[in-house]
């Protein structure tokens, strides 16, 4: 892939004329960015079918990586960067007066999922291509994405995310590759012509699932893989059945949205529809394309991994036995141990209402084969375990797939895959003593942790040029390729113009970011004040409320003692809460509130700046992390998995403030205690109150007249305009108790911040710290990250090495 500037000049400017008959000067930005995304995507085009061709024709071992969330945002720049092309075409269209920037912010984020679990999915598809492994994503094509958070007086408001309303440039619509999903009905089985039983579905509804395919390019090494997201059509010979536009409009909208409410039976029953749809999709079009590769069923495990990414994929695994048994007339013992030996699944949390149930009555009416399946594993998982823990029936109990009339999602996933991985070591550790202890013992072998990563060519590359300028000219370019260069920078911690040059990428980034905040919001706030960031979903375990009771500490002690040494502070909130998560959504509108309180007293003026930016996406992510100064990580002990936004403020030199939760523990490993602030109870220490169950949230209130002005607060008026807010979180923490712990912590977190406010009074030694982050950040690279997988689970290995070893 190699094109010169004035090449790329023409390519563009004469595939303006073809499309729009226009000269460059009279195109508008969105068809200026049409059409370079048609020449971006010709120069890949070859790569990606090559890459496909190649995968076909050696056979080589694949993975699949099944999600019901990619959340890849912007894509032109990276795949520019990717393709090593993004200074040539930077240039060129300044040539033409066009800036790449400003191109850049007319595509649509494409924002298909909620947070970590999403974008951890696409930060791993951009590795696995980066990686040059043999590896693609399966997922669903919504018509919406994440919904749009606007706030209408402080209030968070949902608004459609039409993503798709000015096209997608970089999918493309596989027709030939469709395929037909079934729904409902009833199912028996019956004697076939060659003496077989198979299943004999009446009266179940038929879908078709197209595919849309996005290439995913692998940076500089010509491997292009393939995310395929799946729309649901309704096949012509099927239009018969629908009695009404409102009927067929029903089925229409199965891939409409992401994640449709789950509070009513309706929603629900969509939702399950969805994880069928995706999955039943990308089985059956694996199974096709393997069997293009002539080689029998039994052996697919030596060409297929397919990962299950959280529950939501899982009924990947019933689907599999119904293809290999219905389908291709295999037994179900050889079945099973095919789709054991395919299928791996990580975990991405502890908390008990995130692990999915699914009612068998909803289960039996809408995917009754499934449920045929799913029974039939578990009678004879049930059967197997009485025989060999025959004096324990209470673990067959806890562990079998339908209890109580539910289906567990994950004692499928885990019983019935090879491997089971949670996403840091701590979490992973949990999963083993406490969450999943069962079924450690039960298969000790299939647990292993995998510590998650980021891609650092997206979060370093593309949305810092100002530092990875910098670390280019001090310690070469072999990071870009090698994110465990970073290291390197270590040798400079003394070398003050290197800490100078440091210190002034990220005034410029905060400079950068002060802008927009100043355009977007019409608050000024001052680059010379501490970054302190906090940018996740909304959840209150998640404790963006330990932050707000902190800000109005702060704000106290200035109104008391308005010469009170202290640093400046911007606090930066970035969060969206789920729309009917009623808790979260007053939290927003509380620090809305302070806000606006803090933001314009004179008295204060200026000292503490509070910013709530609206829509949090990944976009703004990629303007807020490279200015922060300080990363807000204060979940509670042992609820966070892993966390990612973390490792992506690390990277960019953003010094950690953070319990001992997820992956902070190996942030402080890796950067040593001198580089970080830890603060608040262990793990252990909150499973000690759990198990004591003597946490009295009012005590602490009773004893700290601090806590006590702060908390009346949000009662008495004087954060205004909060009456019913301000009294929910308030009983919360003393009539509910705290569940979370936040006025256990908040001393500890008080201390914490007076250390950061001490230490960034030394500039000097703070730009040691954030040198020392950036350096030590290369562990968390999904590069890495994706070649354990590669290794460990999946046993893929790189194309080239692939080719080699056969010749
Ligand atoms: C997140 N999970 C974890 N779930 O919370 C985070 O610690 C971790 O870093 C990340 O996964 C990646 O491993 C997460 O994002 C969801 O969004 C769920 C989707 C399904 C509904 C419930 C939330």
């Amino acid at each position: 892939m190699e094109m010169t500037k004035e090449e790329f000049k023409k390519e563009l400017q004469q595939r303006l004329k073809e499309k729009y008959a226009m000269d460059i000067n009279d195109a508008s930005s969105q068809e200026l960015y049409n059409v370079l995304g048609s020449v971006v995507k010709a120069y890949y085009s070859d790569a990606w079918s090559n890459t496909w061709k190649d995968y076909l024709e050696d056979g080589q071992k694949q993975a699949y990586y099944f999600s019901i969330e990619f959340l890849p945002g912007k894509m032109l720049k990276s795949n520019l960067l990717n393709m090593g092309i993004l200074e040539t075409v930077e240039a060129g269209l300044a040539d033409l007066g066009v800036s790449l920037d400003e191109l850049a912010q007319v595509e649509q984020d494409m924002a298909l999922g909620n947070g970590g679990l999403g974008r951890l999915a696409s930060c791993f598809m951009d590795s696995i291509a980066s990686c040059g492994l043999p590896g693609n994503g399966n997922g669903i094509r919504y018509d919406y994405g994440l919904f749009k958070q606007r706030f209408v007086d402080g209030y968070q408001v949902e608004l459609p995310d039409e993503w798709l309303r000015n096209g997608n440039t970089w999918e493309v619509r596989k027709e030939s590759k469709a395929v037909d999903v079934l729904f409902g009905g009833n199912v028996y089985l019956a004697e076939d012509t060659d003496g077989q039983l198979r299943p004999v579905y009446e009266g179940a509804r038929r879908l078709r699932a197209v595919p849309y395919d996005t290439a995913v390019l692998g940076y500089q090494n010509h491997l292009v893989n393939t995310l395929r997201l799946w729309s649901v059509e309704i096949p012509e010979s099927e239009e018969d059945h629908y009695r009404s536009i409102e009927d067929r409009r029903a089925f229409e909208d199965l891939t409409a949205v992401l994640y449709p409410d789950d509070s009513n039976e309706r929603g629900r029953q969509t939702r399950l529809w969805q994880e069928y749809f995706f999955v039943s999709a990308g089985v059956q079009s694996i199974i096709r394309y393997y069997l293009r590769l002539n080689k029998p069923l039994d052996v697919l495990n030596e060409y297929v991994a397919i990962h299950i990414n959280d529950t939501h994929p899982a009924l990947c695994i019933p689907e599999m036995m119904r293809i290999l048994m219905d389908e291709h007339g295999m037994s179900w013992e050889k079945a099973f141990n095919v789709t054991v030996k395919v299928m791996s699944y990580t975990n991405h949390t502890i908390m008990a209402e995130a692990l999915e149930k699914w009612p068998v009555a909803l289960m039996k009416e809408n995917l009754p084969r499934m449920y045929q399946i799913i029974e039939e594993l578990d009678r004879r998982f049930v059967n197997e375990l009485t025989i060999c823990y025959p004096e324990n029936p209470e673990l067959i109990q806890r562990t079998r797939i339908i209890q109580n009339e539910q289906v567990h999602m994950a004692h499928l996933a885990i019983i019935c895959s090879h491997s089971t991985n949670g996403v840091a070591k701590l979490h992973s550790d949990l999963l083993k003593e406490v969450v999943l202890h069962d079924f450690y013992q039960l298969f000790p072998e299939r647990f292993n942790n995998k510590t998650n990563g980021i891609a650092q060519r997206r979060w370093l590359q593309l949305a810092n040029p100002k530092l990875s300028k910098v670390l280019d000219q001090t310690i070469g370019t072999t990071w870009r390729k090698t994110p465990g260069d970073l290291k390197l920078l270590q040798n400079y911690v003394e070398d003050q113009t290197v800490l100078d040059q440091l210190a002034e990428a990220k005034k410029s980034n905060k400079q950068r970011l002060a802008s927009y905040i100043e355009e977007t919001t019409g608050i000024t706030v001052s680059p010379e004040a501490i970054f302190d960031v906090q940018i996740k979903r909304l959840h209150a375990y998640k404790r963006q409320l330990l932050n707000l009771l902190h800000i109005l500490k702060l704000y106290f002690d200035l109104k008391d003692d308005p010469k009170k040494v202290q640093e400046s502070r911007l606090f930066i909130f970035g969060a969206k809460a789920a729309p009917s998560y009623t808790y979260a959504k007053s939290i927003i509108k509380a620090i809305n509130e302070v806000a606006n309180l803090i933001n314009n007293d004179p008295d204060i003026n200026g000292r503490i700046k509070v910013v709530f930016l609206e829509n949090y996406n990944v976009h703004l992510a990629e303007l807020i992390i490279p200015a922060a100064d300080v990363s807000e990580q204060i979940s509670l002990a042992s609820k966070e998995a892993s966390g990612t936004s973390n490792m992506k403020l690390m990277l960019n030199g953003a010094i950690t403030l953070a319990t001992l939760d997820g992956a902070n523990v190996e942030i402080r490993d890796a950067v040593g205690d001198d580089n970080v602030v830890i603060f608040g109870m262990t793990e252990r220490e909150v499973y000690q109150y759990y198990e004591r169950q003597d946490y009295v949230a009012k005590d602490y209130y009773d004893q700290s007249p601090v806590l006590q002005r702060i908390l009346n607060a949000f009662v008495d008026g004087t954060i205004p305009n909060i009456y019913f807010e301000g009294r929910e979180i308030f009983d919360s923490l003393l009539k509910h108790n705290d569940e979370y712990f936040v006025l256990r912590d908040f001393d500890a977190y008080v201390k914490a911040q007076e250390k950061i406010d001490g230490l960034y009074r030394d500039q000097h030694h703070w730009q040691q710290m954030s040198l020392m982050n950036i350096a030590n950040a290369g562990r968390f690279s999904a590069d890495d990250t994706m070649m354990r997988y590669a290794e460990e689970i999946w046993h893929i290995e790189p194309v080239e090495q692939y080719s080699k070893k056969k010749g």
